[in-house]
C-alpha cells in the first residue's frame, strides 16, 4: 500500500507489521468527555469524537474548553496537531482549528488518520497553552 511507504519513508524505526499492541503503548482510552489540562489551567475535552474510539480514516470532533472553576471558556482559536510519535510523521494539512461554537464547544474539522498506530493529539488553545491526548487507531 503506497501511503505506508509515503507516509513513513525516512521515519527510521518503522513497525510496519499488523500487531498494534506494541505500537499502542501509552495510548488512553477513549471515552466521550475526556479530559486533558493545559499548563495554564484550562481543561480540555473531547465531548464527541466520530467514529468512536478514534480510529484510521475520517474523525470529526467536538471539544469543549473549560476554565479551572469549569465555566466554559469561548472566543477561542484551539488548534488540534495529530503526530504519529513513533514515525515522526503528522498529517497534510498538519493543523486543523476548531470553530468556535460560542458555548464552551469548537468542531473539529475532519482528519483523516493516515494509518493505525499511536497518535498523539496536540490541542494548543494559543500562546503553546496545550492540552494533549494520546489514542490507539486501531485500523
Ligand atoms: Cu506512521
Amino acid at each position: 500500500m503506497w501511503w505506508w511507504l509515503a507516509a513513513c519513508s525516512g521515519g527510521g524505526d518503522v513497525v510496519l507489521t499488523g500487531d498494534s499492541d506494541d505500537d499502542c503503548a501509552g495510548a488512553e482510552t477513549y471515552v466521550a468527555g475526556i479530559e486533558a489540562t493545559t499548563s495554564s489551567g484550562a481543561v480540555v475535552s473531547i465531548v464527541s469524537a466520530e467514529p468512536t474510539p478514534p480510529d484510521v480514516g475520517d474523525n470529526t470532533w467536538i471539544v469543549s474548553v473549560a476554565d479551572a472553576t469549569g465555566a466554559p471558556v469561548v472566543g477561542l482559536s484551539p488548534v488540534v496537531t495529530p503526530w504519529m510519535p513513533m514515525h515522526g510523521h503528522g498529517l497534510a494539512p498538519p493543523d486543523y482549528g476548531g470553530i468556535d461554537q460560542g458555548d464552551g464547544t469548537y468542531v473539529v474539522p475532519t482528519f483523516d488518520l493516515i494509518m493505525p498506530g499511536l497518535w498523539e493529539f496536540t490541542i494548543d488553545l494559543g500562546a503553546d497553552d496545550e492540552a494533549m491526548f494520546a489514542f490507539c487507531a486501531e485500523g
